[in-house]
């Protein structure tokens, strides 16, 4: 495994806080920072951003509704975003809100950019707008809701909307998007998504409306006090924000443009917004593209969709809180396939954890460090000429890091999971296959040789696993007497070291259990 040359810029999308955090913002966030923490573990220059997306009308309706002033509504349920980044253990590089100063100052430079390259107009404004969406719609794009109302293609309500307003000239960009998806196929994935956008290109664009007359909440039309930019353009370029764009050197240079892979982690909903409206607004402020855009599937709850009216919304810290935040984690990214939708429920995940974790890696953990404890003086013992067996197991071992990166190059991230796993499955049927308990009694120095191949396959998976499951890995490790800085995937190659004195085992993997009201259900 040899890291890309090129910095590694990634980000999630950034989330409304007109609300509390639910189970996808915890997916998506997950999943990002999984990525980012598996590319820094291969010793690549990573930057890894998120944030919230406070302007639009969405976030002025709710506060109203709350009786509260949109900014201190927008200040109080940030935190609630931040504070479930740390309940998960989510080691972002900036978080950004589109409140700041700096997003400001950067809207408005992409804003200027844009109508210097003539592409921004004046006009009015006469369509259908989603509110929950905050995107307007064509009307051959509506379906029928209850009685002769209207819905958007997501199912959300409509309404009839007439403003002034700036417009985009979104139609010249056409050619240039289907060249986009043609010639770099790896722009948008997975594949499906791209023939659905590539599909609604082709059917043609309108001009896209991007100024508000009617609140003051967002970003302020460069000359047009009265205007506020629409709030997909300003959340948009959050991403440039975070590399402190309009500042073209320092950290833009290093993580934006050619000499960077920079990617979009993103849910399924909003795909047309980064690989139609984001790109046409780059190329028109003539400014580089993201390298990829990765549209993830949702999260369900048990097969159905959250919210509030069917009282099934699941508060992700508390979650944590119930089952472990490494359990959660490995949950998220073991059990769904990365692009797929995916449904949770309890069950699932104390069935998963509980396999997987508590029983394959856990257990493996257990019997070799307490075997080690027992009967080895607690050192890490000394190994003997391979046997075949070793050879073998040795073998699988080696093959895992290609096959993990194989598998996160095209973000198959339950893929990288599975292939590591097998690591764990081949230690057990090896630990059972060669029996140390047994052979300790005849022959002490190869029962040495065997716990010292499964204290060498549970360090190798500790490293391998830890961009999933940080704190439990590193519990692992710190059992194995491994110093912070031989926890990379370069350690992988530097074996334990005979002799090495260890602490006293604990389990890094409690068993999981059903809270009671979920058994009973
Ligand atoms: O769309 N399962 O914000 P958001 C998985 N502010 N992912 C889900 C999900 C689910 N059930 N529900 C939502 C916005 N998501 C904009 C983004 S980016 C410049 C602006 C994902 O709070 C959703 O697809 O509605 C999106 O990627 C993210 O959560 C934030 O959604």
């Amino acid at each position: 495994m040899t890291p890309d040359s090129k910095p590694f810029y990634i980000t999630t999308a950034i989330s409304y806080p007109n609300g509390r955090p639910h189970i996808g913002h915890a997916y998506e966030a997950v999943a990002t920072d999984a990525i980012a923490r598996f590319y820094r573990l291969l010793g690549r220059d990573v930057r890894f951003q998120t944030g919230v997306d406070e302007h639009g009308l969405k976030m002025v309706k709710t506060a109203r509704e709350r009786n509260m002033a949109v900014g201190e509504f927008a200040n109080e349920m940030t935190q609630y975003f931040i504070d479930m980044c740390a309940a998960l253990n989510i080691e972002y590089d900036r978080f950004v809100r589109t409140t700041e100063e700096a997003n400001h100052r950067a809207v408005q430079e992409i804003w200027k950019r844009m109508e210097a390259r003539g592409d921004l107009y004046l006009d009015r404004y006469e369509g259908w707008y989603s509110v929950r969406d905050e995107a307007y719609y064509d009307e051959k794009e509506l379906i029928d809701g209850e009685g002769d109302e209207k819905l958007s293609p997501q199912g959300t309500a409509v309404e009839w909307t007439v403003e002034e307003s700036w417009f985009f000239k979104l139609s010249n960009y056409q050619d240039k998007l289907l060249e986009l998806y043609e010639n770099h196929p790896e722009f948008l994935k997975p594949d499906s998504r791209r023939n659905e956008i590539a599909n609604f290109v082709e059917g043609g664009l309108r001009d896209l409306s991007v100024s508000r007359t009617s609140f003051d909440w967002g970003v302020k039309v460069p000359g047009h006090d009265d205007h506020v930019m629409y709030v997909w353009l300003d959340a948009l370029t959050n991403y440039l924000t975070g590399l402190d764009f309009p500042d073209e050197e320092g950290l833009y240079a290093r993580y934006w443009g050619e000499n960077a892979e920079s990617v979009h982690i993103i849910g399924k909903d909003i795909v047309r917004f980064h690989t139609v409206y984001w790109p046409a607004f780059l190329m028109s402020a003539d400014l580089p593209l993201p390298s990829r855009v990765f549209g993830h599937g949702f999260l369900l709850n048990r097969g159905q969709k959250e919210s509030k009216s069917l009282g099934n919304v699941t508060d992700p810290v508390a979650l944590a809180e119930t089952f472990g935040v490494d359990s959660v984690r490995y949950f998220l990214l073991r059990e769904i396939s990365f692009g797929s939708d995916g449904s949770y429920s309890a069950e699932a995940i104390v069935n998963r954890c509980n396999a997987d974790l508590a029983n394959d890696l856990g257990n493996l953990a257990q019997r070799t460090l307490s075997m080690i404890a027992k009967n080895f003086d607690g050192k890490v013992p000394e190994p003997g000429e391979p046997t075949e067996a070793d050879a073998a197991l040795m073998a699988v071992f080696e093959a895992i890091p290609e096959q993990a990166d194989a598998a996160m190059a095209d973000f198959a991230i339950h893929q990288a999971l599975e292939a590591i796993w097998r690591g764990a499955g081949e230690a057990n049927l090896y630990i059972s296959d060669e029996q140390p308990w047994t052979v300790r009694k005849t022959d002490p120095e190869r029962a040495g040789t065997i716990l010292y191949r499964c204290a060498e396959a549970v360090r190798q998976m500790a490293i391998l696993a830890r961009w999933a499951i940080p704190a439990s890995a590193d519990a692992l490790l710190d059992q194995l007497g491994q110093a912070d800085e031989a926890r990379d995937f370069a350690a992988l190659a530097t074996p334990l070291e005979p002799g090495l004195a260890l602490p006293a085992p604990q389990g890094a993997f409690p068993r999981l259990e059903l809270p009671e009201e979920q058994g009973d259900s």
